[in-house]
């Protein structure tokens, strides 16, 4: 690693000038550091400035960073010994958690954490019955296909895009064989073994190569508007709140522990999908903090430091949703936290008053405002 120099060519879409602008990104895993150079003009756009948010796993073909408030898309490699290191090592696969493990999703959450795939996306959906058939129209011939449609249709599901080396086998392998008898056999360990049933209700779906897995990806996370596509939000607006897993929580591969610690204290989540904030959408979202909380800019910028994950949650008993849910989040100062309300997630799981673990509803009044803005206005 030492003094290794990686190059992207990254594009940043200029909202005030209305245009693209391309950068060449140049990124130094030795201190971090990352250079910007202007492909129109040439000139430096960014000297060479320790950046420690971004780290080099955060740099893949397809994926975006922010800095300084600008959102970078990386959508090439600027030389050959950064796309022959990198291009080969990384992959990505499609995976979902089918509705009869939905129950364990954060335990399953937690499992790609410690096998070391990185979560590119995550969102809950129900599919429709044309959406199911058309996902997996390679079966539409087969025997089990009305049964496989009915199946995927009974109830919320949540679609994953995987990073990892050689993701697409490594999931396949983490599942099992299809059939859950067969995984039982033969595979013990595995997810299918684990936690299916029958050949049909068999927990998981992963991808069984790079081009389906390309196919998959766009089928759940492509452009355009999911509903229409069949892809419906799960989300339950009744007395709910929102909890929001900030980027630095999601760097540190917590999200599968705040879901397990969420749905443990009584909590339910509906629905849940990843973001990542620019700065305007940031400061909209933050607004009623403006002026009020010293950090507000600082906030502002944290949200916008890499993917965060929305969650509309709601309570087993009572309407006091949000009021329960900000006391168990617990003081905005997780040293703070930690001292009096040990067992709050920002006393367990927030690093600084920034850094605090996860955003959550203030005001019973905003709790359904905040949840219809993660999962119907920014669809
Ligand atoms: P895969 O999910 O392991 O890739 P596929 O053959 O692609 O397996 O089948 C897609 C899904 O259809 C399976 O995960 C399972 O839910 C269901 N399925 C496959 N084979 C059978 C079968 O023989 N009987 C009933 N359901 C099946
Ligand atoms: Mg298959």
């Amino acid at each position: 690693m030492e003094g290794e120099r990686y190059a992207f060519l990254v594009e940043w879409y200029d909202s005030l000038a209305g245009i693209v602008r391309r950068y060449n990104f140049l990124f130094y895993p030795k201190d971090s550091s990352v250079e910007m150079i202007d492909v129109k003009n040439k000139r430096i756009f960014l000297k060479c400035t320790k950046e420690e948010s971004i780290r080099l796993d955060h740099c893949y073909i397809g994926s975006s960073v922010n800095l300084h408030g600008r959102q970078l898309k990386f959508v090439e490699y600027s030389d050959t010994f950064t796309k022959t290191k990198l291009s080969m090592a990384k992959e990505k696969t499609l995976a979902i958690f089918k509705p009869d493990i939905m129950e364990k999703m954060p335990l399953l959450l937690e499992i790609l954490c410690t096998e070391g795939l990185q979560i590119c996306d995550v969102k809950t959906v129900v599919l429709s019955k044309s959406a199911a058939e058309e996902f997996y129209r390679e079966h539409c011939a087969k025997p089990f296909f009305r049964t496989l449609v009915s199946f995927m249709t009974e109830g919320p599901i949540m679609a994953l895009s995987l990073l990892a080396d050689n993701a697409v086998s490594r999931w396949r392998e983490l599942i099992g064989p299809t059939n859950s008898a067969d995984a039982r056999s033969q595979a013990p360990d595995s997810l299918r073994a684990r936690f299916g049933t029958d050949q049909t209700r068999n927990a998981c779906h992963g991808s069984d190569s790079v081009v389906s897995a390309e196919r998959e990806t766009e089928f759940f996370f492509g452009a355009g508007n999911s509903s229409s596509r069949g892809l419906q939000v799960p989300a339950e607006f009744d007395n709910c709140t929102l909890c929001l897993v900030k980027p630095y929580t999601m760097t540190q591969g917590l999200l599968g522990r705040v879901a397990r610690d969420i749905v443990q204290a009584g909590f339910d989540i509906s629905a849940m999908q990843m973001y990542h904030f620019d700065k305007s959408t940031a400061e909209e979202f933050l607004e009623v903090y403006r002026g009020v909380v010293a950090e507000y800019s600082e906030m502002v910028s944290e949200l916008c430091s890499g993917a965060c994950v929305a969650m509309a949650l709601t309570h087993q008993h009572g309407s006091a949703c949000v009021e329960q849910f900000r006391q168990f989040v617990g003081p905005a100062d997780p040293e703070i936290a930690r001292h009096l309300r040990p067992s709050t997630l920002r006393a367990k799981y927030g690093h600084n008053k920034l850094k605090n673990a996860v955003h959550c509803t203030d005001l019973a009044d905003d709790g359904m405002l905040e949840v219809e803005y993660f999962f119907k206005i920014l669809q």
